[in-house]
């Protein structure tokens, strides 16, 4: 694994980085889980921007990412990115493929921002039901994949909030 790539456990609402991501729904008009948590400490502004983005360019579609403040948060901004309810059986191609794009657009998005340092919940693994196993092997290659290919981001962060997450990254990252 590249080694711009940090485990953390904790509450991602407390990092200072430049932008933490949120496992958000495609309204953007927050919820419960990860998503509820950030709007509650970042305040009103990001849902202020987030209606905006649904105003000009409709609901964010699952695997897509789009970028606002960080209202009242440490980080500078959040970049919200939906992922994938999982169904598995004859969909868990696609829901896999989704899972892996919400990893890529947020640090493309992350890229064109001028972003250094950017933390990830393990998104999908709550509300949305997907294995955490597999989610972990998703977001881990994925983002090693990234940095492979494309400088400028300088550190990423996976934080996990419950030990079972905490576990698995822990062996997959051999750390
Ligand atoms: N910091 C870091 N990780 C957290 C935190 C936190 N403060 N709180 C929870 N997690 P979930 P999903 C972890 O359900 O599965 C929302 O209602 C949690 O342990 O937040 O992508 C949205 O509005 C879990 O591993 O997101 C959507 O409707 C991970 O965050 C839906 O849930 C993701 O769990 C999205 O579901």
């Amino acid at each position: 694994m590249d080694t711009k790539i940090k485990l953390q456990q904790g509450d991602i609402t407390k990092l200072q980085v430049d932008a933490i991501v949120n496992a958000a729904n495609s309204s953007l008009m927050g919820g419960g889980g990860v998503d509820g948590a950030i709007h509650r400490a970042g305040g009103k502004q990001i849902l202020e921007e987030c209606i905006k983005i649904v105003d000009r360019q409709g609901r964010c579609k699952t695997g897509k990412a789009v970028i606002t403040s960080g209202g009242n948060l440490p980080a500078k901004y959040v970049i919200h990115t939906v992922g994938p309810v999982y169904n598995g059986g004859k969909n868990v191609l696609k829901e896999e493929e989704q899972l892996a794009n919400c990893y890529t657009n947020s640090l493309m998005l992350a890229f064109d921002n001028g972003i250094k340092t950017i933390a990830f919940p393990n998104i999908s693994t709550g509300v949305y039901r997907f294995p955490k196993q597999r989610a972990a092997e998703i977001a881990t290659e994925t983002v090693d994949i990234f940095l492979e290919n494309q400088e400028g981001i300088d550190e990423v962060i996976f934080i996990c909030f419950d030990d079972e997450n905490f576990g698995i990254y822990k062996k997959l990252l051999a750390v």
